[in-house]
């Protein structure tokens, strides 16, 4: 059994480490490396360092002479030098180890991806590099030395020096050996430059192979605009003098923030109208901005401890969410974030995986990188902004940025600065750190004609998630309005502050009785449960002025279709009637109706079911959201086909607001018509349609239909060099598969020549991409299990982070009936059996067995 670490054992580390420097010889086998640590003592204690099994000690000295060795243990990842060994002044410790990039399958420390070198050190992949207090609360300035021939060498920080094949970099802030990176390879730049408000001229680069520098121009513009906005509406300038991106093929995340050298998955890089859809555009532009905001929320201030890792991912992933907000449509993010959020981390939170936003044990923190940390956590920030208003947020986070730059921080330091900024006792706020689980709010309401009063009586509580049988009232901000039937707002926004258990509010002087507008803006991550007729659901989706509450309106008469068909009745013409309207003049905001387009999810539907006592079962709800989809298609031929005709954008190609939003009720409509016109439109869209956005949109409405050979051929033909190119086509084959032939399909794929399984999002697209098409990876006769528990056991060695991520498709097994839980339960148990399974996934596994079922 692996080691559990808790948030109570923190102690500082035993000495102050006020410089390091690193010397590099790169080699794909034998890579030495040099380091100086430079130190104090700071408390009692041995000199304790962590180091992966893959280092190579070759030296060890203090102060230049060897360490007599019967002070020195060494095991279990630890080299440990007892006091007695160390001198009582200022010191440097130095190593000699020697590493094999090429051989490092795992992608984490030092490796080689396509003949380039790169590094991913977050969260404790520094110590798989050389012996190191590979921590985050350890910080210190770097000096590195490069020594290769590859053209190009990068580190963090300004360029210090280089001569014929050797660089130096220096880094004057001090930092974690967590946003340590290292690239060199033969690259090429776009290039630019950037003036910050103080004045300092940064020289801007993307990095990425030769070949792809023409798809390298949208991520650079993206940069710009996320160093503008950061200084606009945070007032946080840039630090260096070179701020450098890389795109490399092999990654096992989105992209990494070490200081001033970010290195990205090329799938968050690479852009071009031919190759990325409007979404890869949208999500690249957040995610360089993401990892360029984290040079001050994350790399500035970091965190004491992985326990804190939601204070720089949450406020981090906060701060994207609004400047995607104003670089786009702030209606279209928030509707699009809730989405998500109940996608993943709703669906975490009601299963075995579980856990608060600061988690307080961990086996493995790679498995903690998940939706509660990262979204939850956004969203948490999102409530407290809410409560203490714009104003007082603006004032804590200057207190923070001023109080805590260049400190390692906590979630208590980060909830002080409010307290401090706003007078607010944050007591009962902080819950929403500590506790796991998605509160259900119940809404009754009561309507006294006579005295013209309405009564909302709430009622607060959370299920018990594992190790937390027990949860307290949160404090739960319901942002609210009130609907008169005829559509007019007869109150406008209102937040109320729930604090009990359970809580009455009244609402008095109105003339008849009002529809709730309930829960604007997604004020906070619930459940709601309310009993609303459809009518006036009908009211908010026509006339609601708060865009979330309005598309969720839509959202809640469509999944009351949605479970009523997958449990053997009709679907409710309230919904066909609601469409209608909107459809109408969807001209008028085609996103947004592109959005209450899209059905509720197979997946969604099921937590549906389940929340209501029932079973789902995957095939039912598959029917059901095709059978929905059609019928809508049939009603509404004439309409959507007009739709279709006239929501063509013309040239040039733009990946903005506007034209995403007409492209996605364009393809919205085809997906529906394609259910009634046997495929027709999509071909002719595939023939002729110069983008990927619609070229994709095509190609999923063709192998739905089972009818997408030759444009699949067509797409190989064209892209088989461009690896992103082809994840979209092993992806796409088996997430829009009708379920019956999906595994079938897997496994033919798999069997490709072209199936380089190593590499995470070739891994991803096809077994990932199978879980995410649900009747077929819920198969009844357990093929969809097998195949992804074969792939997870064979990934598992190779690189453990990814299949341990891999594994949490598995999350909602319990949901099911007992033939498909023995059959999860079998698969899982195979996992688990492996041997030589890695701490990753064997922590997964077990807490996803856990819960039985
Ligand atoms: N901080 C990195 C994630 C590191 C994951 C380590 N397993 C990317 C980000 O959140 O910006
Ligand atoms: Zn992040």
């Amino acid at each position: 059994m692996a080691e559990t670490r808790r948030l109570g054992d923190y102690r500082p580390w035993a000495f102050a480490l006020t410089a390091t420097r690193l010397a590099f010889r790169l080699d794909p086998d034998a890579t030495l490396v040099r380091s100086d640590l430079h130190l104090r003592r700071a408390g009692p204690g041995p000199l304790v360092l962590d180091g992966g099994p893959g280092l190579i000690t070759r030296a060890l000295t203090i102060d230049g002479a060897d360490i007599d060795p019967a002070h020195i243990t060494l095991g279990d990842g630890r080299l440990t030098i007892d006091a007695a060994a160390l001198p009582a002044g200022p010191f440097v410790f130095s190593a000699e180890v020697e590493i094999a990039p090429a051989a490092n399958t795992a992608l984490e420390g030092l490796y080689l991806s396509g003949g380039i070198y790169c590094t991913q050190c977050e969260a404790e992949g520094f110590r798989h590099i050389t012996w190191y207090p590979d921590r985050p609360d350890v910080m210190a300035p770097f000096r590195v030395r490069i020594e290769s021939d590859l053209p190009v060498l990068l580190s963090n920080g300004n360029p210090a020096a280089a001569g014929p094949a050797w660089a130096e970099w220096d880094d004057p802030w001090p930092k974690p050996a967590y946003l340590f990176a290292l690239v060199a390879g033969d690259l090429a730049a776009a290039s630019d430059r950037f003036v910050t408000r103080s004045g300092r001229d940064v020289a801007l680069n993307v990095w990425v192979r030769p070949a792809d520098v023409d798809r390298a121009g949208f991520a650079l513009t993206s940069l710009k605009k996320a160093m503008r906005w950061d200084e606009d509406v945070y007032g946080r300038e840039y630090d260096l003098d070179v701020f450098n991106i890389v795109a490399v093929d092999d990654f096992n995340m989105g992209a990494m923030e070490n200081k001033g050298l970010n290195i990205f998955n090329a799938r968050l890089v690479l852009a071009s109208p031919e190759t990325a859809t409007d979404a890869d555009y949208e999500r690249i532009e957040a995610v360089i901005a993401h990892e360029y905001f984290h040079n001050w929320t994350g790399n500035r201030i970091t965190c004491r401890d992985w326990f804190q890792l939601c204070l720089k991912e949450g406020l981090t992933v906060f701060r994207d969410q609004q400047f995607t907000s104003d670089m786009r449509s702030a209606a279209v993010k928030r509707i699009e974030d809730v989405v998500t959020l109940r996608a993943r981390q709703f669906r975490e939170d009601a299963g075995p995986l579980a856990h608060p936003p600061r988690p307080d044990h961990y086996q493995e923190i790679n498995n903690f990188y998940t939706a509660t940390v990262y979204e939850k956590g956004a969203e948490v920030i999102g409530m407290l902004k809410r409560l203490v208003g714009d104003d007082g947020y603006r004032a804590a986070l200057d207190l923070y940025f001023d109080r805590h730059d260049g400190q390692a921080c906590t979630i208590e330091d980060w909830l002080q600065v409010f307290q401090d900024a706003t007078g607010r006792d944050l007591t009962q706020f902080k819950r929403w750190y500590t506790d796991a689980g998605t509160p259900r709010l119940r809404l009754a309401e009561d309507w006294d004609a006579d005295a013209g009063r309405l009564t909302l009586r709430f009622a607060q509580s959370t299920p018990a998630t594992p190790g937390q049988p027990d949860k307290p009232p949160r404090v739960i901000p319901i942002a609210l309005g009130l609907i008169s039937q005829n559509g007019d707002e007869v109150m406008a926004t209102r937040v109320l502050e729930m604090t009990e258990a359970e809580q009455d509010w009244r609402f008095d002087g109105l003339g008849s009785r009002p529809v709730v507008s309930l829960l604007r803006g997604f004020s906070a991550p619930v459940t709601v449960q309310r009993q609303i007729g459809r009518d006036d659901r009908a009211v908010l989706l026509a006339h609601d002025t708060d865009p979330f509450a309005r598309w969720q309106a839509g959202h809640d008469l469509a999944m009351e279709s949605l479970a009523a068909l997958a449990q053997g009745g009709e679907s409710d013409p309230a919904l066909s009637h609601a469409l209608g309207g909107l459809l109408a003049d969807a001209g008028q905001d085609p996103a947004f109706v592109a959005l209450v387009l899209r059905l509720p999810s197979e997946d969604e539907i099921a937590a549906e079911i389940v929340t209501h006592g029932g079973v789902p079962d995957p095939d039912a709800v598959h029917r059901a959201r095709e059978g929905l989809a059609a019928e809508i298609a049939a009603r509404h031929a004439g309409v959507l086909g007009r739709i279709y005709a006239e929501m063509t954008v013309a040239d040039p190609y733009a990946p903005d607001a506007a034209q995403s939003g007409a492209r996605s009720l364009r393809l919205a409509a085809l997906s529906l018509l394609s259910r009634i016109d046997g495929g027709d439109r999509a071909r002719a869209l595939w023939d002729k349609a110069g983008n990927m956005t619609e070229r994709l949109g095509a190609l999923a409405a063709l192998v739905s239909l089972g009818a997408a050979d030759a444009a699949l051929d067509d797409m190989r033909a064209q892209f088989g060099a461009n690896r992103l190119v082809m994840d979209k086509w092993f992806g796409v084959q088996v997430t829009a598969a009708p379920p019956a032939t999906a595994v079938a399909t897997a496994r033919r794929l798999a069997a490709r020549d072209d199936f380089d399984w190593q590499n995470p999002n070739r891994f991803r697209a096809l077994v990932a991409g199978l879980a995410a098409n649900p009747a077929a990876f819920h198969a009844a006769d357990g093929s969809g299990y097998d195949f992804v528990a074969d792939w997870l056991i064979r990934m598992d060695p190779v690189n453990p982070q990814i299949a341990a991520r891999v594994s949490t498709v598995f999350e909602t097994w319990t949901r099911h009936d007992a033939m498909r839980r023995d059959r999860a339960r079998a698969a899982l148990s195979r996992i688990a059996a492996a041997p030589g399974l890695s701490r990753n996934t064997a922590e997964m596994v077990s807490r996803i067995l856990a819960t039985g079922g």
